[in-house]
């Protein structure tokens, strides 16, 4: 792991050893939490393990355990809570990709659960990690508060649902900032928020954090956005298919390019401390194409 040194504080920055590692550190733990169990129930562990441990960046996992570096708290701490963030985010891609939603048949690279498992199986399996995530963090009422509220009609699922209301007709900026804040930001937010909420950090530090966490979520769908709409014939292009609401129904690509910039400078100024690892997150993702 290759890291830096400011002052007496060693400073551990993004790079692919320490994507490596955060993945393998989260990925081992996912297996013990959802570890496959025999009976006539067999299939929704594979099911939810298929889809769990497809090489997904695992970038919720790595803000919370940033964070959580940055206040010289013990990483281990963050492990399960990065788990369950882990669950939400693979949950709603697995229903994300339902034919009654994006209807995609790829997803990290191989074949959506659906397209592996059958319809029903993609269902439970996403209902299954939904709850096993609200399991993991019932011991501990703040987090549990958090997770609950950015998963309701307040974060993943009023943003999905207005953005299936939006496809195929004409959106506004409002409404398509609400989406992204909803849709994308909110389980960013979320594990930023789980960092500060763990390391225990001062009210200030911890609304900094979810607003760190809420720019960056709000470029990086914008960014998601355009890198969709150049990758016709990858397999990942369905908001085109969809006649999806995106940045490109109402901007340039360049002024979409400058509002990636914007909203990265909010993300990278809202943050309350240097956070190298973090900063260097942001930049490496909303770089363009
Ligand atoms: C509640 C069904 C339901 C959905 C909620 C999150 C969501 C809405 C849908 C998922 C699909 C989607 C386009 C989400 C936007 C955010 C986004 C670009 C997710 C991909 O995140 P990455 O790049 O994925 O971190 P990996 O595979 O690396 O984990």
């Amino acid at each position: 792991m290759r890291g830096g040194c400011e002052g007496e504080r060693v400073v551990f920055v993004y790079t692919q050893e320490r994507v490596l590692a955060t993945r393998s550190l989260i990925d081992r733990r996912l297996k013990q939490l959802v570890p496959i169990r025999e009976g006539p129930h067999s299939l929704i562990f594979r099911a939810a393990l298929y889809s769990l441990l497809l090489p997904g960046k695992r970038l919720r996992p790595f803000l919370t355990l940033s964070v959580l570096e940055e206040y010289e708290i013990p990483v281990y701490r963050g492990v399960d809570p990065s788990c369950a963030l882990e669950m939400v985010h693979t949950y709603s891609l697995i229903h994300d990709d339902l034919p009654c939603m994006d209807n995609d048949d790829i997803r990290r690279g191989k074949p959506s659960l659906h397209k592996a498992f059958g319809e029903g199986t993609a269902l439970l399996a996403g209902n299954f990690l939904l709850t096993r995530a609200f399991e993991i963090v019932a011991d501990h009422p703040r987090l549990l508060t958090i997770l609950t509220s950015r998963c309701g009609a307040d974060g993943l699922i009023g943003g999905q649902l207005v953005d299936l209301l939006y496809e195929g007709r004409k959106v506004d900026w409002g409404t398509l900032q609400f989406i992204y804040l909803n849709k994308t930001a909110a389980l960013f937010s979320t594990a930023l928020e789980f960092g500060g909420v763990i390391a225990e950090v001062s009210e200030g530090d911890r609304i900094a954090l979810k607003m760190a966490g809420q720019y960056f979520g709000v470029a990086f769908q914008l960014r998601d956005d355009l890198s969709d709409s150049i990758s016709e014939g990858s397999g990942k292009c369905s908001d085109l298919i969809n006649k999806k609401a995106t940045c490109l129904s109402l901007f340039s690509r360049e002024r979409a390019e400058e509002l990636i910039t914007f909203f990265l400078g909010r993300a990278l100024s809202s943050l309350p401390r240097k956070m190298s690892s973090l900063r260097e997150l942001f930049f490496h993702h909303l770089k363009a194409d």
